[in-house]
């Protein structure tokens, strides 16, 4: 088995730490799929990074996918809940994180371009995304230790991962003091070994 993902990926980093949470061992090929060299393409023709190649050659992608399949294959530290219920609930924690990160993204890439060429319209409406979106989170967590239930699950990680993206690219959302509960969270997050090997790097 073998990951190929960048170091900057909020998506990657989510199955980086999952690996390492189910102690699965997994090496990672760094592709960063905007370089000319990248070779991501021919293993997912969205071009575009986490991709897991598994031992018979073929492939799983996205970063959803692929956390459901390790989490599937592994009984070590089970981080989607066997109760459906349960289940679709960490599922919607992660589509609401990954959703944010998909505004960032896309903020991050629309300022990339000349500055003729992008819209501010554009921006805001992803940025309405983002502050729409840690309001929910923040809500959806209150008082509670975890963002599912009593334990520690891949909705952790997919928030961690998400918060973490935006302390790495855009250090202007001031989401610490706006949420501090979500602060608490990512504060206990980080001391995680598989959090505090995954930062994000530029
Ligand atoms: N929904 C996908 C998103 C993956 C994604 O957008 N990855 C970015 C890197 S953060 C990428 O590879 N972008 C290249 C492109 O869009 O061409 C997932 O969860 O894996």
């Amino acid at each position: 088995m073998k990951l190929i993902a960048s170091l900057t990926s909020p998506y990657a980093r989510k199955v980086r730490i999952v690996l390492q949470e189910k102690r699965i061992e997994c090496p990672l090929a760094v592709d960063i799929p905007w370089n000319a060299d990248s070779k991501v393409v021919d293993v997912n023709p969205l071009g575009k990074v986490p991709v897991l190649v598994l031992d018979d050659g073929s492939t799983l992608f996205d970063s959803r996918v692929i956390v459901e399949y390790l989490d599937h294959v592994s009984p070590v530290a089970k981080l989607i809940p066997n109760d459906y219920r349960h289940a679709i609930q960490v599922k919607r924690w992660e589509a609401l994180a990954d959703g944010i990160c998909d505004a960032a993204a896309i903020i991050f890439l629309e300022r990339k371009r000349m500055p003729e060429q992008q819209s501010q319209d554009w921006i805001k409406r992803q940025e309405a995304k983002i502050t729409r979106g840690l309001q929910s989170l923040a809500e959806d967590l209150g008082e509670n230790s975890w963002c599912n239930g009593e334990s520690y699950s891949l909705a952790d990680i997919a928030v961690g991962a998400c918060l973490g993206y935006l302390d790495f690219r855009f250090a202007e959302i001031t989401w610490r003091s706006s949420y501090p509960n979500l602060a608490r969270l990512a504060d206990k997050l980080a001391q995680r070994p598989a959090f505090a090997d995954t930062v994000p790097q530029a």
